[in-house]
């Protein structure tokens, strides 16, 4: 007897230009185009066994070992009948000796191996490393492009963790969302120097989820209106045009920037909503004290950070820096409650 069966990872991506705001909710299609890097590194990651079978008699699916519901209509249910349509489009009706997978049952089963007191959103990974298990299941001969079209409807940063390095997820402008896709700028392999350190500052659940949050900046912030009309199309040229040149002051100034802009409209959001802390804002100010005096040195920048819906700091910059950055993050921060839990490196690193 034949088995079925395939499995896939995919590793947690962290955004330079964030995506904050849906135009439509139901296919996940951005108010704005975002760009990422994705963190390559083998404790980062989502990976998920799927497995087809005409004796199973529903899809089903196991989250870290327990069973979770794949309610109809909904974000999981999408995903798996969309990857089992292009099963029966782009292999089964072209060749009609394959065996009929799109009509068999499936099974998954995703394991994240980060630890979740890393405060990481594992949607990202998790729906990348679905669509992808089920994308070798079925053996589609498609482009991760193809496939970042439908893991969007996952989760839209998942979009951005099909591919390694630097991702950028084009907004778009088709009503059916068929050109809100991802799309590599450059791999890991063109800027290896550029390092991510994760500061855990707090483990604890955040209080309002991305999904909710940004839906609410979208009907009552003014200020969005101006970040996405105004703003984001040309960093996300510029930052673009930095990491091609491996330029890290542009690429260093437009990361922070962004992040800065992303938790001015979460403030300017109605009721407001605020995801960085007393430790996310000191944080700030030692990197910003860091590089300016670099700068006076004229050494430029050194390190540049960026905070997600959520108090933990993510540091990029050189490697070179990141032995120094760590030891007075220590120093500053020292291991206490309502300090860091946990410093991660990566890219090439481990933990510290
Ligand atoms: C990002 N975030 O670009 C931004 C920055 C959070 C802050 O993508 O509703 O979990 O599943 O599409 O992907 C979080 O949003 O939201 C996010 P849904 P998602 O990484």
């Amino acid at each position: 007897m034949t088995v079925y069966q395939a499995t896939a990872s995919a590793p947690v991506n962290i955004a330079c230009i964030k995506y904050w705001g849906k135009r439509d909710t139901k296919l996940i299609l951005p108010t704005n185009s975002s760009l990422s890097v994705t963190l390559d590194q083998d404790h980062l990651r989502s990976t998920t066994t799927s497995r087809a079978d005409p004796s199973f008699t529903r899809d089903r699916l196991w989250l870290n070992g327990k069973e979770d519901e794949i309610k109809d209509g909904g974000r999981l249910a999408t995903c798996i009948r969309e990857m089992k349509r292009l099963r029966k489009e782009e292999v089964e009706d072209k060749n009609t000796d394959e065996p009929k997978l799109s009509t068999y049952s499936v099974h998954i089963c995703s394991y994240n191996n980060f630890p979740t007191a890393a405060g990481l959103a594992s949607s990202a990974s998790g729906f990348a490393a679905l669509v992808s298990s089920l994308a070798h299941l079925y053996q589609l001969p498609v482009s991760a492009s193809t496939l970042s079209l439908i893991s969007r409807q996952g989760s839209g940063s998942a979009c951005r963790s099909l591919f390694g390095g630097f991702v950028a997820w084009q907004m778009g402008s088709d009503p059916s969302g068929s050109d809100s896709l991802a799309v590599e700028v450059a791999p890991q392999s063109h800027w290896p120097d550029i390092h991510a350190l994760i500061c855990v500052v707090s483990d604890d659940k955040k209080g309002t989820s991305s999904t909710s949050g940004m839906q609410r900046t979208v009907e009552t912030s003014a200020l969005l209106q101006h970040r996405i009309n105004n703003v984001v199309p040309q960093r996300m040229k510029d930052i673009e045009k930095a990491i091609l040149e491996k330029d890290f002051d542009t690429f260093a100034r437009i990361t922070m920037a962004d992040s800065n802009q992303f938790h001015a409209v979460a403030l300017d959001t109605e009721p407001p909503i605020f995801y960085m802390n007393d430790v996310s804002r000191a944080i700030i100010a030692v990197i910003v004290e860091y590089n300016r005096l670099s700068i006076e040195a004229g050494t430029g920048y050194k390190a540049a950070y960026t905070y997600d819906a959520g108090p933990n700091a993510v540091i990029y910059a050189p490697k070179a820096n990141i032995k120094e950055i760590v030891e007075f993050i220590v120093t500053y921060f020292p291991q206490e409650e309502n300090s860091f839990k946990d410093v991660f490196s990566l890219f090439g690193g481990g933990r510290l």
